[in-house]
């Protein structure tokens, strides 16, 4: 074609097609891959895609999920207007009428039964901003110390590990960059190949580089196929492999003696205790070769660098903070912490799963990382609310106490803000009945969720698309994202909601706030001298750097790349070796004749937590269009279950049925039930609700089930 008939059809096409673009990050996990929707006008009709775009993090990738974020945010089910249940069915009312309902019950419930029978669920998949008002809103305006949030389920171990050990929690203690030049890589239970895949490149690279990788999981997947040596272990028993490695490294003098002395306390407990283990006995009760045990520590002994990272397969067990803790003795004491290419990185979950767990969300937890039970803590804070140190709340319970306190009629509301606990939640049945007895029940959410339809009002947020406001990524980076896409409907901001409510109750004086970044200014002042300070951190600093890595106290200063590279954060500048001892109130499910094979469960890549949005998504509903377990070929035989086959799992719990898939790449006693579906295939009927003492984390990764076929 002549350049002159080019330039022809380019005007003709340029007069019917337009071109918007709307910068935002993606909605899902915790790489908070930034990216455009790229909105094309053609005549009338109006066409999208999700592109990526430059940053540190993710450098432009973009995951199938991510790729397809926009197909539930633009989905026709989005909610656009209040809802109200009249007569048991929803009505559409406006803001002003669900507002004036809100404030009679609580206003009710509170004078009849006081302040702590109203109750907050949050998220960490909210930003920083609605994260802070939640938790001043829980404490300043409902005046009640009941609130936590879905993050209880998903990094608590890590968070109470790495604060135990090392005085403070970020996610990485080091940089993503540094992944490529270390020589040892640990991945213990996590699936980034499925649950981060932006991040695989890091992986990669490292390898090309000749770095040497060990992953952990019970199964074959597509991140342990990239390792060097896949350590099939028996679900639940990371902690004694970690302490068999530890044994190994002690006992062949591969440790770092200086560091040890200098940094930190408690090593000669720890030996006196390794010497106590066998390792024979650890190979038989983690199944995995006991030469294997060696070799991995000795390579991990040897290297001049070396990295763990954790996920929720180590960390989602009735002991996770003690095998979090037990894996960072294995740093500890070969003094592979607080330098370059070294270092521990909880693979962080949600979009926003390391700031929301930073600024009072959590029920003990006040802005900054500060405690709700420390005076100087709480006096700090209630200057900057302007409320007397005496009127702020003390902490409640974890999440799922929540349900037991709604059960025992403690709790008579509850305002769920960004999450799905009937379908999130251990002891699934239980907690639906537990929400089914609230007096009153409101739900913020994009769409009429399994846990939206129990609730009196539900309330249209606005989403990733629409919705301005900071997140911090895997990395600690504290990432603008910049979304102005139009608001559909009459939904609002979380924090609108938030500040709509407040006012209604008359508390607007707390809430003054008109944009995110107002929040912003007062959450950095909030956060000054905590932990997490992000008092040097501005939406200007963030559009011109690309993200911000706290702590950052000042403007003027440099944000942190590598933590503890002088002192630990505890406050003799030393880290805490962890001696393991079983907590004398827990028991780990063991196998049985009732219950004869241990169930995991997890994720699969194109589904995102309890499949409220990537289920409306056709492209990504067509990847997986149901629950299925995986099975191994021989056990399959035993309980005569071909591929496809209809198969009820039962535990003490309850039970579901699903459709087996058979694969060699599983545990013989082992099955794996992914947890993205509805309410009738929710694997997390079959879960029990034990909790890790120190952090009220639920065994999502072990309990202990049988199974049989339901075909004819
Ligand atoms: N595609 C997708 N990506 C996601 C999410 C999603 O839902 N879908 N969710 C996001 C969130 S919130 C989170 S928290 C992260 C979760 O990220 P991950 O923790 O990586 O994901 P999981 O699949 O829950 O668990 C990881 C692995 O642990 C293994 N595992 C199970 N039991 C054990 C055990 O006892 N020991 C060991 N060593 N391994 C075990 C499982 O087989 C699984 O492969 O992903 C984030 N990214
Ligand atoms: N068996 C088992 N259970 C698990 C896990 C496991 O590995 N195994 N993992 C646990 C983990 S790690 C996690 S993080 C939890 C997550 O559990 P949930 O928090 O229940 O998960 P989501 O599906 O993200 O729920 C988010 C809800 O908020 C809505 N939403 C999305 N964006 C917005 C927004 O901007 N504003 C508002 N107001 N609503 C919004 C969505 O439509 C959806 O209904 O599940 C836990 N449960
Ligand atoms: S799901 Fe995670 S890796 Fe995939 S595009 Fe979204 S943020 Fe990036
Ligand atoms: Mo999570």
């Amino acid at each position: 074609m002549s350049d002159l008939m080019l330039k022809y059809f380019r005007e003709k096409q340029q007069k019917v097609q337009t071109e918007n673009v709307y910068n935002t990050q993606c909605p899902f996990c915790s790489m908070q891959c930034k990216m455009q929707l790229i909105e094309e006008k053609v005549i009338s009709r109006k066409h999208y895609k999700s592109i990526g775009k430059d940053n540190p993090t993710s450098n432009g990738r973009l995951c199938v999920k991510g790729m397809h974020a926009h197909q539930h945010a633009l989905h026709p089910e989005r909610i656009k207007q209040p809802l109200m249940k009249v007569n048991g069915q929803f009505q559409e009312v406006s803001w002003k009428k669900a507002l004036e309902v809100i404030k009679e019950k609580f206003t009710h419930i509170k004078k009849t039964y006081g302040p702590n029978a109203l109750s907050v669920y949050g998220s960490a998949s909210i930003t920083n901003e609605e994260a802070y008002v939640l938790g001043k809103f829980a404490r300043v305006a409902l005046q009640t110390k009941y609130i936590d949030y879905n993050g209880r389920l998903c990094m608590a171990s890590a968070a109470t590990g790495a604060n135990m050990t090392f005085g403070m929690d970020r996610g990485f203690t080091n940089t993503i960059e540094e992944i490529k030049h270390t020589r040892v890589i640990i991945l213990a239970g996590t699936n980034i190949a499925a649950c981060q895949p932006t991040m695989m490149p890091y992986l990669e690279q490292a390898k090309n580089n000749g770095a040497y990788i060990i992953a952990i999981d019970p199964r074959e997947t597509n991140t342990t196929k990239l390792a060097d040596i896949h350590v099939k272990i028996k679900p639940g028993t990371d902690i004694d492999f970690a302490n068999g490695m530890l044994k190994v490294l002690v006992e062949n003098d591969m440790i770092d003696t200086s560091f040890i002395h200098t940094k930190t306390h408690n090593y000669d407990n720890l030996q006196r205790y390794l010497s106590t283990l066998s390792l024979e006995e650890i190979a038989t009760k983690t199944g995995v070769p006991l030469s294997d045990i060696i070799q991995i520590a000795k390579i991990f002994g040897s290297e001049p660098t070396g990295m763990i990272f954790t996920a929720r397969g180590i960390e989602q067990q009735i002991n996770g903070t003690d095998t979090v803790r037990t894996f960072l003795n294995l740093l500890l004491i070969t003094g592979k912490i607080g330098k370059k290419y070294c270092g521990y990185g909880a693979i962080t979950g949600q979009g926003n799963g390391q700031g929301a767990r930073e600024h009072g969300q959590k029920t003990d937890q006040l802005p900054g990382y500060r405690s709700i039970e420390n005076k100087s803590d709480r006096q700090y804070i209630s200057k900057v609310w302007g409320i007397e140190e005496s009127d702020l709340p003390r902490k409640g319970v974890s999440a799922y106490e929540m349900f037991k306190k709604i059960n025992q009629n403690e709790i008579k509301s509850m305002l769920i803000m960004c999450s799905n606990p009937i379908v999130s939640n251990p002891n699934a049945n239980f907690v639906k009945k537990a929400l089914s007895k609230l007096s009153f029940l409101v739900v913020a959410d994009l769409f009429l969720s399994e846990t939206a339809q129990l609730a009196d009002i539900v309330l249209p947020s606005t989403s990733y698309l629409e919705d301005e406001g900071t997140m911090t990524n895997v990395e600690g980076r504290v990432m603008l994202r910049e979304a102005n896409f139009p608001i559909q409907g009459n939904a609002k901001h979380d924090w609108q909601i938030i500040c709509e409510i407040a006012r209604v109750l008359k508390k607007e004086k707390y809430f003054p706030y008109t944009s995110a970044e107002e929040i912003f200014e007062e959450l950095r002042i909030a956060s000054r001298g905590g932990k997490a300070d992000y008092s040097g951190i501005t939406y200007e600093r963030m559009k011109k750097e690309k993200g911000v890595r706290w702590p950052c106290p000042s403007t003027q200063s440099n944000e942190t790349t590598i933590l503890f590279k002088e002192k630990f954060a505890h406050g003799d500048g030393k880290a805490r070796i962890f001696v393991n001892e079983l907590h004398p109130n827990l028991s780990k499910p063991a196998l049985s004749t009732t219950y004869p094979l241990y169930l995991t469960t997890g994720r699969v890549m194109s589904h995102y937590l309890t499949g409220e949005q990537t289920r409306r998504s056709s492209s990504l509903r067509a990847r997986e269009v149901e629950a299925y377990m995986e099975i191994h070929p021989e056990t399959a035989k035993l309980y005569h279950i071909r591929p496809n086959s209809l198969v009820r799992v039962e535990s003490r719990y309850g039970s579901i049925i699903v459709r087996s898939r058979i694969v060699s790449t599983i545990r013989k006693d082992t099955l794996f039930i992914p947890f993205h579906w509805d309410e009738k295939q929710n694997v997390n009927k079959l879960i029990d609700d034990t909790l890790d003492p120190y952090c009220q984390m639920p065994g999502f990764k072990l309990t202990v089930v049988t199974i049989s076929c339901m075909d004819r």
